[in-house]
């Protein structure tokens, strides 16, 4: 089954364009199995982040939205509340898992609020926002997506 996947990059430096998108690059290259419909960079702003995610679940039809960036401890970081407010249904075991499977190769794993949950049929996954944070959460849960998107549509 090919998944309609939506990519948000939220990071006040690359919406401005001061720094390169380098982790939304990886994660649609870590998603090319899939369909990547959309791709937004945006900033660090807790209501266009719930807009940008409710607009590619509910107008954009996306089956799985990943964002990257924001689920930090900064003040600017809202991406785990934004995600909150849009979810109908939390799914904490990806990002129990993402922790997890990642507190090995950094202690900082567990800096990360990611949190994870479903809008309607669509999950949305926050990621950490360095490239290796998105690498490394990523493959922590990329075996069982398949699954949990044909569970819910
Ligand atoms: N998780 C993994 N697996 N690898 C990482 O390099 N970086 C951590 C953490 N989670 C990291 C990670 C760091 S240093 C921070 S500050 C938090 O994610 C939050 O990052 P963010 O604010 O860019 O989302
Ligand atoms: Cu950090």
């Amino acid at each position: 089954m090919s998944w309609k996947v939506g990519i948000v990059t939220v990071s006040d430096r690359c919406a401005n364009g001061d720094r390169e998108d380098s982790s939304g690059q990886l994660l649609i290259r870590l998603c090319q199995n899939w369909q990547v419909t959309e791709y937004k960079v945006i900033p660090d702003e807790q209501q266009q982040i719930e807009q940008t995610l409710i607009q590619l679940a509910d107008q954009a039809g996306c089956d799985l939205i990943l964002t990257t960036g924001g689920t930090g401890f900064a003040v600017r970081d809202v991406t785990p509340e934004a995600t909150r407010a849009v979810i109908h249904r939390e799914a904490p075991g990806l990002c129990e898992a993402m922790r997890a499977a990642t507190a090995s190769q950094t202690k900082f794993a567990i800096l990360s609020r990611a949190v994870a949950g479903i809008r309607n049929q669509t999950l949305i996954v926050n990621l950490p926002g360095s490239p290796k944070g998105v690498e490394e959460c990523f493959a922590a849960i990329a075996d069982v997506l398949p699954h949990a998107l044909e569970v819910l549509t």
